[in-house]
């Protein structure tokens, strides 16, 4: 069958598997949006709340000539249109539906967000927009034409404009589906609650014909003295010179551009390095031609030592706790600067200097919250679980998804760690998959460690082994481990002996137990925060016998809401291993953490 450029669009757009979705696919996203010229269409946003995607299908499921994208209401009193975006309810941008409407807490499916704006006329201007996340996927359509799709709900990507807008009443439309699919990341059963929407930021951007779209500034590998500056400029000749300075430390570098638009040096220079202490940043700036791009950086080193991790040269313990990306109070997805900077107070609070960013990339404000608040990072991308380990399309959605990622947040020194997975289970396809995540890793960020939470095996009664043949890829070996919690009661911790196959550290990415804040009973009385203190009082003790474990991030700071979890009274529809409840109260077991965090901060001075 033939179809018209259009229909074929609208069917990619709805069919799209995770492969479709990429190949009608959406530039990556600008570096330094957020400092760019241009203006936020942050803000109310009208929606279309479509089940059956009748926005894009008629009643034979063929593509309409005429959807939703085209945001044509009727011009007269005899034209038959069944949509209005002027008439319809609106939802806030950045923000998930789910907890913006009641009816809309459960739904998986599609809406339909519009918003008109104004762009006066910028001659000589090139202009993006660029939207900060849309999970899971979306398709977008400026002035009823389709400028492509993006699979992923967790990172940013953005479309050119230019030439395509006019001076008064753009129509912007983004058709957003969070159907659970098995061939997407994350697939069918996540222990998270999935929220769709817009969940980030949308701006218009504008740049000169000749901008910088990226550059990476970091410390060379193991060399504290030594700036690498990796700087992608777009619409340049070959040739073209980039200039990095870093006007604290008197440095200032100039590049020329290759063939493909890249520029890279390194220099030397004596920067105060980044800790988290001391998490000093420097204003970075980075510039071609006409266009100048300032970003807040910090310097440091991260690398391995048998099982030792060292920050800037030297030991570091990991003292961490897992997070999702979910607002402290009031549930739903964080979406500002405020969201990212309670959360993260609460892990300082505890005397952490790490943070595990569960189970996808958070958004921009928590990786630069923890750039300024000091707290080490561990990224992940949602590779969680069972996925379509066979399925080529899925693979280049993850490659996709940490490129994103990578790209995004390259100069966070509060970064030392990228994950390509979380618990997944051993097996030729699903290594060769993880190890194709962490070969582009390594391709696109040398500098920075590479993990993945494994699981372990009992070997004995008493001994308990971490042997997954992924571990000879990573530089650093997540471990997920629930002994006394779906694994024995807690004395069972204080029996148990630890070995790996490697020689490399360990973080103990994961432990604990659901304890309903004000629930109280006896240590062996389940979701009693009794329980779970006692719990972790073990688990330190354990944990503290086996050397090679040189970080922790134990499940987890807040508890957040999951659809696996119905016990009613208890969980309500929320994961309780919180050391925190949604409303901020803390359980006993957070004073447990927090002491001994306090005497392991205390030794390491
Ligand atoms: C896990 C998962 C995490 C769950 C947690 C739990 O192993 O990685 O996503 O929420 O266990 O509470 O069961």
């Amino acid at each position: 069958m033939k179809r018209s450029p259009l229909a074929a669009s609208i069917l990619l757009a709805l069919t799209a598997s995770a492969a479709s979705a990429r190949a009608g696919a959406a530039p990556t996203a600008l570096g330094f949006a957020e400092a760019r010229a241009g203006q936020s269409l942050d803000g109310a946003w009208h929606v279309i709340v479509d089940p059956y995607d009748n926005g894009l299908l008629d009643y034979r499921n063929q593509p309409r000539p005429n959807g939703y994208f085209l945001d044509a209401p009727a011009r007269d009193k005899t034209e038959l249109v069944e949509y209005d975006f002027a008439r319809a309810p609106t939802l806030k941008v950045p923000g998930d539906w789910n907890t913006q409407r009641p009816d809309l807490l459960y739904y998986e499916g599609t809406v339909w967000y519009e918003r008109r704006f104004d762009a006066p006329a910028r001659p000589g201007a090139r202009q993006f927009v660029q939207f900060g996340a849309a999970a899971q996927r979306a398709t977008v359509w400026l002035n009823g034409r389709r400028l492509g799709a993006h699979e992923g709900g967790f990172t940013p990507f953005a479309f050119e404009v230019t030439g395509q807008l006019r001076p008064r009443g753009n129509s912007l439309v983004v058709m957003v589906n969070n159907t659970r699919r098995p061939d997407a990341l994350p697939a069918m059963n996540t222990d998270w609650w999935n929220y769709g929407g817009l969940t980030r930021g949308v701006r218009l951007i504008e740049t000169p014909p000749v901008f910088v779209r990226n550059a990476r500034i970091q410390c060379a590998k193991g060399d504290p003295r030594r700036i690498t500056a990796v700087v992608e400029v777009d619409g340049a000749a070959p040739g073209t010179t980039v200039v990095v300075e870093i006007p604290e430390l008197g440095a200032r570098a100039a590049l020329r551009t290759d063939a493909a638009g890249r520029a890279a040096t390194s220099f030397g220079a004596s920067p105060v390095l980044w800790s988290p202490e001391a998490p000093r940043l420097y204003e970075v700036a980075v510039s071609v031609g006409d266009d100048v791009v300032r970003d807040r950086v910090g310097f440091r080193t991260i690398e391995t030592a048998g099982t030792q991790i060292l920050l800037d040269g030297k030991p570091i313990f990991l003292r961490g706790i897992s997070l999702h990306e979910e607002a402290l109070g009031r549930g739903g997805r964080a979406t500002s600067r405020a969201d990212a900077e309670a959360l993260l107070a609460l892990a300082k609070q505890l005397g952490c200097n790490f943070v595990r960013l569960a189970h996808y990339p958070h958004g921009e404000e928590m990786t630069r919250a923890a750039d300024r608040m000091g707290l080490l990072v561990w990224s992940e991308i949602p590779v969680y679980w069972t996925i379509a380990w066979n399925d080529p399309a899925t693979l280049a959605d993850a490659r996709a998804q940490l490129g994103e990622e990578i790209a995004r947040d390259a100069n966070r020194a509060s970064i030392i760690l990228w994950s390509v997975g979380n618990e997944t289970p051993v097996s030729d396809a699903r290594t060769r998959f993880l190890r194709t995540l962490i070969a582009d890793a390594r391709a696109a960020d040398p500098t920075r460690l590479l993990t993945a939470a494994l699981e372990h095996h009992a070997t004995g009664p008493a001994a308990e082994r971490i042997d997954d043949p992924l571990g000879a890829d990573l530089d650093v070996l997540g471990l997920n481990e629930y002994v006394g919690w779906y694994d024995g009661l807690p004395d069972k911790c204080d029996r148990l002996s630890w070995s790996a196959g490697y020689d490399k550290p360990i973080v103990v990415s994961e432990f604990g137990a659901d304890a309903k804040a004000g629930l109280h009973g006896d240590a062996l009385t389940r979701f009693s925060e009794e329980y779970q203190a006692d719990l972790y009082l073990r688990q330190l003790a354990m944990l503290a016998r086996v050397p090679a474990v040189r970080g922790m991030s134990p499940w987890i700071l807040v508890d957040f809401r999951s659809p696996r979890r119905p016990l009613p009274g208890v969980q309500d529809g929320w994961n309780r291993k919180g050391l925190v409840a949604n409303d901020g109260r803390k359980k006993k077991a957070f004073g447990v953490l927090r002491d001994a965090y306090r005497k392991m901060s205390a030794a390491s001075r």
